[in-house]
């Protein structure tokens, strides 16, 4: 039986960065998880005589958080009732954000909905989180969910069944209220795909060969697909993949792939971990499997270089052998990739931070691979980021280059000069402090334009925004930054991801081509601007924070 149930708005319903968060005791309270779910069906509905979603598909599946269970079986019947022709849900409810996208694209499904917080701790007293991708695979652009928040705000009534629970844990398809729910192996779209991108037989040769990887799945999704791929089908040894069960708190830990959350792994690539010697290459993928973590042995690869080098390197990979048409990265990542550009003569977009921003490039072909500072790569084969799919294609070029991980970063700063990078973060702050620290850095900004400050004259000194070169749409506020005449660069901004207060982030860059400092170390190197983000911004003042919570 289809119902109308009627609801009230509930306010506060705005999707960020990357979808809705928000901590799972407001998630599971009342309606508010329906009141999203059919906001998004509201808005994204096709219009015309035919209306609805009559013989469309809609993909569904998560992290495997804690709520990802009831969460799915509430969306399932959502769909029914609102006349989705197929629902094609992972086994257990779990799909990884780029094989979400994998499947929306393979099956050429109308969209998916995604319930993750990506990095965001998990459990019930962590965070859970929503977003809705379209039929290119890829997160809605802010039009959409600007229309869906509209949604939240009038909604009157949503759409449901009385239908029990879809058995997740068979494969196979089941009739809903009329729509054919098919439980799909959240693993084979992805898997097929990487077959097609990367040339499985010289990874295969690579582990035979006896090359080590440790790769930690901080008990998230992507332990599925990591067991699938490298052991399973690229026979490296078991073990490789560490951390592999999915768990509903992901072990109490942060399914944030850096330094601090992914910690072990580090000491462990530093050859400190006195059990074992160091692998040849680690990685690590967060709560949702979107993003990548890379260090080699006795050397971390921030995501900035990571992405430089992935583009200089690609066409070593089958899928990028006819070379790139084009890269991007989000505003605060490291200018990096951009001398990796201009050396291959291709264009280079700077885009405001969030995925959403590439999807018109890679739709339009304007780009073909692109990433971000906070550890997301991706190219053109879905439209998301993709942790399993950069770490594939480091492993190819290692395959191919027969060198190190060291070696190859080495010869990339010989080449190209080093970005020394860092972002800080100060993680809960009082969010009308960081929003009055925000709004006084603002008002200093028209001043500051040829004005030498830490012996650098400021050449550039706004509030970043961005128009879309395919849509001409316009992203005002997506970061404040000052530039300086010897390309350093200073950026503050507030995240979008949070769910406790505001987490202010201020990313520092400055491009050295010295040999002699080429392997210094990068808060030493970066020492000055970290001082002058800090005066300039006034932040242990306005915040009361003297240091920052994670460095990375
Ligand atoms: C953060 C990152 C951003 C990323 C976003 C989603 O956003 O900085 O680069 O796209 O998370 O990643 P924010 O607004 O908190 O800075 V994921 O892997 O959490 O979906
Ligand atoms: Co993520």
């Amino acid at each position: 039986m289809i119902r109308t149930v009627p609801t009230a708005p509930i306010a506060g319903m705005k999707p960020g960065t990357s979808g809705l968060r928000k901590k799972v005791a407001e998630f599971a309270a009342g309606h508010y998880l329906a009141n999203f779910v059919q906001s998004v069906f509201d808005a994204v509905r096709p219009e015309g005589e035919a209306g609805g979603f009559g013989g469309q598909t809609l993909v569904v599946g998560g992290d495997g958080r804690f709520f990802n269970d009831r969460a799915i079986q509430t969306v399932v019947r959502m769909a029914a009732a609102n006349g989705f022709a197929r629902v094609l849900v992972g086994q257990h409810g779990i799909l990884s954000t780029p094989a979400a996208s994998a499947v929306i694209r393979a099956h050429g499904a109308f969209g998916g909905l995604i319930l993750s917080a990506s990095h965001n701790p998990g459990g019930p007293d962590g965070d859970f989180g929503i977003k809705f991708n379209g039929a290119n695979g890829g997160p809605a652009a802010e039009r959409i969910t600007d229309a869906i928040f509209a949604c939240t705000q009038r909604i009157t009534a949503f759409r449901t069944t009385d239908t029990a629970d879809v058995d997740l844990g068979r494969l196979g398809t089941v009739s809903v209220e009329g729509c054919r729910v098919e439980v799909i192996d959240p693993v084979a779209d992805h898997l097929a795909l990487m077959r097609r991108l990367f040339d499985f037989d010289a990874l295969r040769a690579l582990f035979a060969g006896g090359f080590r990887l440790a790769f930690d799945a901080m008990h998230a999704v992507t332990g599925p697909y990591a067991h699938a791929i490298f052991e399973r089908e690229l026979g490296a040894p078991p073990g490789t993949v560490r951390n592999g069960t999915p768990l509903p708190d992901f072990g109490g830990h942060h399914p944030d792939p850096n330094l601090v959350h992914a910690h072990a792994l580090h000491e462990l690539m530093m050859g400190r971990d006195p059990r074992e010697p160091a692998p040849d290459l680690g990685a690590a993928s967060d709560g949702d499997g979107d993003r990548n973590l890379i260090i080699g042995r006795g050397i971390f690869v921030s995501p900035s270089d990571s992405l430089a080098v992935l583009a200089a390197n690609a066409h070593l990979a089958p899928a990028y052998a006819g070379g790139l048409a084009g890269v991007a990265r989000s505003m605060p990542t490291s200018g990096a990739v951009d001398r990796v550009a201009a050396a291959l003569g291709i264009p280079c977009y700077e885009t405001p931070t969030g995925w959403k921003f590439f999807g018109n490039l890679l739709d339009a072909g304007r780009i073909t691979l692109c990433g971000e500072e906070s550890a997301g790569t991706g190219s053109d084969h879905v439209r998301e980021k993709d942790g399993l799919w950069a770490v594939l294609l480091w492993l190819q070029i290692l395959a191919a280059r027969r060198q190190g991980v060291q070696q190859i970063v080495h010869g990339h700063w010989a080449t190209y000069g080093r970005n020394f990078y860092t972002r800080h973060d100060y993680e809960a702050v009082d969010s009308g402090a960081a929003q009055a620290l925000m709004d006084a850095l603002a008002a200093r900004l028209p001043a500051l334009p040829g004005q030498v400050l830490a012996g650098r004259r400021v050449t550039l000194a706004d509030d970043f925004a961005y128009t879309d070169p395919v849509d001409g749409s316009v992203s005002r506020h997506q970061g404040l930054r000052v530039g300086f005449d010897d390309g350093s660069r200073i950026v503050w901004r507030l995240s979008g991801t949070g769910t406790a207060g505001a987490t202010l982030r201020v990313y520092l860059e400055r491009y050295s081509a010295d040999p002699a400092q080429r392997l210094h170390e990068p808060q030493a190197a970066l020492a000055d601007l970290i001082a002058l983000a800090e005066a300039l911004a006034g932040i242990r003042e306005r915040t009361g924070r003297a240091a920052p919570d994670v460095v990375t």
